[in-house]
């Protein structure tokens, strides 16, 4: 952590909310706005707490907050259950019989619960863990297919006070056996398999191989979806289906202290082992609930649906909790958006009417790919709201986005956060604030972001710098999992007395944010430090190129030289004219000093389970040494040894 970062991207395009969209919107007025986020800083007790009454509290708590750097309390002496507040909340209001969930497996099957059926099977569920001895301060491991007893399994958690640990259903044995084994998990909640690609991928065996290695789990409870043989081991592994039927429907939600521990969700730094991020109960429903009600602008007669997988923070916040909390509709879908073909996704957005639809950049990119006659099929007419989170989104694929499944009717919120951050941090409010294709925008309620250099002073505008937070905010984690020193040294260190949340970025003169990707990403060409992001979105500009990832490779006389690694669109042919006709082209985008010193184009690029391309691994490449440091969650290995070849 050095010099500042240079931001070099020229991205004037600007689009304000729609007419009909402003009409109904919750929040329209930038006055609105203005008001509601001044006091959300110069009067947080007043504010948050205001928010936080909207919610059921079983005691009122005696204090809002409460900070000893770097550790935040919110809430102290309150006592209230998420479940609760996502479920019985509703039950009391023609709510109770509204379609909470509206799940479609990937072989075409359907379920739909609703509120009252969504709280019936969390008791049911609650109760039969309590009937194996697990209750307030105990951890449980969650494996599972996104089937709807995924959420009920982590509302069930949530019931009773058990701490839940959602392990992302791609990952193997070896590394559920480091998450259990870090959490001293006492319970795995999983099932035989689940569908993907038009097949069934077994989790039940995985589960048996990782308790190999863990000596803390005494039952594991088994969800039957993929029909394929399981073993199951007598006395430790239960089928959920037999002790459903075994139950009462009535479990009273356990009244928990606003900073009980509510989830662990594991995140992969860049080197060592995964930090277990902690989230507490009051501070984060507080802070989902209300992100929910208005960057999604959420209301009864929405037909929500967020893309991601329960195993990410983004399935947690914007599947299960924000919804439920605000009494909404979902769309919960097992599989892959393009099998049987590349319009199931769409197919999915006209058969169930959607109103909202929350994705990510790499899944855009993979549209754009497949060809706009997939979406062009299906009648979207349904969407009025689109959103997108996880990477920074390439200006182009944006516009498309807005163009070709908006149809020119919806607002795009892109939405920065983070695991730690537990919520959406920077974004545009969708009824209120223009929208910049490649910004994410501005700071939500109670959010003070700030660009400093590695000393903590302010950067002026358009100056590229690190993104930090000022002040803690209700769904900040709380620590790292049993290790507070690397809580502090990871977060809180590097730069004093502030948040640091390991993204470069600029603010622009209208006060919006555009991330520039990972410090860990930038390049230093010259000794002109360069966000990734930028290249990336010059190179993703041009005509032929579906996706791009720039790395810096050692080079002796400016220190770093560009390497870019190109993914085409579909027809297109990597040839010598291609790459000089895209080094003109970054040229002329965004100048001489960005150019790639070298262009490998690829078929694929190594990404994370949850799609963020993986730099770390390239750079690798780029110098010709072997890929180093944690691999686990790469997604495809194969990836690595094509890229390697295409030197
Ligand atoms: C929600 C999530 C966090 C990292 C973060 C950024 C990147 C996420 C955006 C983004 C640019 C966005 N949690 N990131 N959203 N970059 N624009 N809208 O993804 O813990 O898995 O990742 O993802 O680098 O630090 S996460």
């Amino acid at each position: 952590m050095s010099e500042r970062i240079e931001s070099v991207l020229q991205e004037k395009r600007s689009f304000s909310s729609p007419e009909a969209f402003k009409a109904k919107a919750r929040l329209n007025d930038k006055m609105a706005y203005n008001r509601l986020y001044r006091q959300s800083l110069d009067e947080p007790d007043t504010f948050w707490g205001n928010v936080a009454n909207e919610l059921h509290w079983f005691e009122p708590w005696d204090k809002v907050r409460e900070w000893h750097e770097p550790f935040v309390k919110w809430f102290i002496g309150g006592k209230t259950n998420l479940a609760y507040n996502c479920l019985d909340r509703h039950l009391n209001s023609w709510r109770r019989n509204k379609a909470a969930i509206i799940w479609e497996g990937e072989p075409g099957d359907q379920r739909v619960l609703t509120y009252q059926d969504l709280h019936r099977e969390v008791s049911k569920f609650a109760n039969v863990l309590k009937g194996k001895d697990i209750g307030q301060g105990d951890r449980v491991a969650i494996y599972m297919p996104m089937i709807p007893e995924a959420a009920i399994a982590m509302l069930a958690c949530a019931r009773i006070g058990a701490t839940h640990s959602v392990v992302f259903g791609g990952f193997s044995a070896a590394a559920l056996a480091d998450r259990i084994n870090d959490a001293t998990a006492k319970a795995v909640i999983t099932a035989d398999g689940g569908f993907r690609r038009g097949s069934v991928f077994p989790l039940k065996p995985a589960v048996d191989e990782a308790l190999e290695q863990c000596e803390t789990v005494e039952s594991v409870f088994v969800v039957k979806r993929g029909n394929n043989d399981v073993a199951m081991q007598a006395g430790r592994d239960h089928w959920y289906h037999e002790l459903m039927d075994e139950v009462p429907t009535d479990c009273p939600a356990e009244p928990l202290d606003a900073e009980h521990p509510l989830f662990i969700l594991y995140t992969s730094g860049s080197t060592g082992k995964p930090k277990g991020v902690l989230h507490s109960t009051g501070g984060y429903q507080t802070y989902t609930y209300l992100t929910s009600k208005y960057i999604f602008d959420m209301r009864d007669e929405d037909v929500f649906w967020c893309t991601a997988d329960v195993g990410w923070i983004t399935g947690h916040s914007y599947i299960v909790y924000g919804p439920l909390l605000n009494g909404a509709t979902q769309v919960m879908y097992e599989g892959v958006p393009n099998y049987p073909e590349p319009d199931r996704f769409w197919q999915l957005v006209e058969k169930y009417r959607v109103s909202t639809f929350y994705t990510a950049p790499t899944a855009i990119r993979a549209f754009i790919k497949w060809g706009d006659a997939w979406p062009k099929c299906c009648d979207l007419s349904s969407l009025r709201l689109l959103g997108t989170v996880g990477e920074p989104i390439n200006p182009e694929a944006w516009i498309w986005y807005q163009q070709v499944i908006g149809n020119g009717n919806c607002p795009i919120v892109d939405t920065w956060w983070q695991t730690e951050t537990g919520g959406i941090m920077i974004t545009t409010l969708p009824g209120v604030h223009e929208a910049k294709p490649g910004s994410a925008g501005l700071p939500f309620f109670g959010v003070e972001p700030a660009i400093v250099d590695v000393d903590g002073n302010e950067q002026a505008a358009n100056d590229g710098g690190y993104l930090v937070i000022k002040r803690p905010w209700p769904s900040m984690l709380r620590t790292v999992y049993g290790d507070d020193d690397r809580y502090r040294a990871q977060y809180w260190s590097e730069i004093p007395h502030v948040y640091f949340a390991g993204d470069g970025a600029r603010r622009d003169e209208d006060g919006y944010f555009w991330i520039m990707g990972r410090v860990d990403d930038v390049v230093n060409v010259s000794g002109h430090r360069l966000g990734t992001m930028e290249v990336e979105s010059a190179l993703v500009s041009h005509e032929a190129v579906a996706e791009a990832a720039v790395v810096g490779r050692p080079d002796e006389i400016k220190g770093q030289a560009i390497v870019a690694f190109v993914t085409l669109e579909e027809g297109r042919l990597g040839n010598e004219d291609l790459r000089k006709a895209l080094l003109q082209h970054v040229s002329k985008e965004i100048g001489a000093i960005a150019k790639p010193e070298e262009i490998r184009f690829a078929d694929a690029l190594p990404k994370t389970r949850s799609g963020k391309i993986m730099r770390r691994l390239l750079r690798n490449i780029a110098a010709g040494e072997e890929a180093s440091g944690d691999i686990s969650t790469l997604e495809d290995k194969s990836v690595i040894e094509q890229l390697m070849q295409s030197g």
